[in-house]
């Protein structure tokens, strides 16, 4: 009887933790570890013990196997990722799958039911020596996958170094250039760590973002980053 009671409640208390993290984006789990209180301390225990804290595992970048850049997600080919969550929105379910093969920062951009007749366009933004910020430096960068692969250095938005077969860093597939849609649930992403000079071991600042036309919506990760503040990304380490 004590079992089935022990079980139930811990039934019912995954759901619950499931829910509010779900609801918060994960960001529970990392004011829990602000808070030193013994109810929150148990909250934390509680969290980390039921497996609903993927925050903990989100702060690095693991090393893992290379991949083939093609905008396939094929078996086991991302299975050593870290993976991050966008809030859910009414547009799509995103998420992004983050790895690096000691050479290259590797990414996937997931999209489910992503919203028929509408680009989302995979973003993100790096700063490179962790320098923080209220406003960008020469140490951030910003790539944005579109018709074509585009970056830029200490700002964002700048389409002046932008190829869709030559860019020195790799986005597969891209939309098709024109008003010829086409809908998309994959990206795959290689930046080759010289782009950025970034090596493994260091810490970097990091958000990752989708753009949404038409409509001008923007999402990022973490939540509750602004994509024009680097103080607000999230610090990763990279393995
Ligand atoms: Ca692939």
């Amino acid at each position: 009887m004590a079992k089935k009671v022990w079980y139930t409640y811990t039934i019912a208390l995954r759901s619950v933790l499931r829910n509010f993290l779900r609801l918060t984006n994960h960001q529970y789990c990392i004011e829990i570890m602000k808070d030193s209180s013994v109810l929150r301390g148990s909250l934390l225990f509680l969290c980390v013990l039921s497996g609903l804290c993927p925050a903990f595992a989100q702060t690095s970048i693991p090393v893992g196997r290379s991949i083939k850049v093609d905008g396939v997600i094929e078996p086991k080919e991302w299975n050593d990722a870290a993976s991050f969550a966008f809030a859910k929105s009414d547009i799509v379910t995103a998420k992004v799958f983050a790895k690096h093969d000691g050479a290259h920062l590797l990414l996937a951009y997931i999209y489910e039911n992503p919203k028929d007749s509408t680009y989302i366009l995979p973003e993100f933004f790096i700063d490179t020596k962790f320098t923080k910020g209220k406003i960008w430096g020469q140490d951030d960068f910003w790539f944005h996958v579109s018709a074509q692969d585009c970056f830029a250095i200490g700002k964002r938005e700048d389409y002046s170094l932008c190829s869709r077969d030559d860019a020195p860093w790799k986005a597969v597939p891209n939309y098709p250039y024109g008003d010829a849609y086409k809908k998309i649930d994959v990206f795959e992403i290689s930046i080759p760590f010289e782009l950025v000079k970034v090596v493994p071991g260091q810490t970097v600042g990091i958000c990752f973002s989708i753009a949404i036309f038409p409509g001008e919506l923007r999402l990022n990760h973490p939540q509750s980053s602004h994509e024009d503040v680097p103080e607000t990304w999230m610090a990763i380490s990279i393995e």
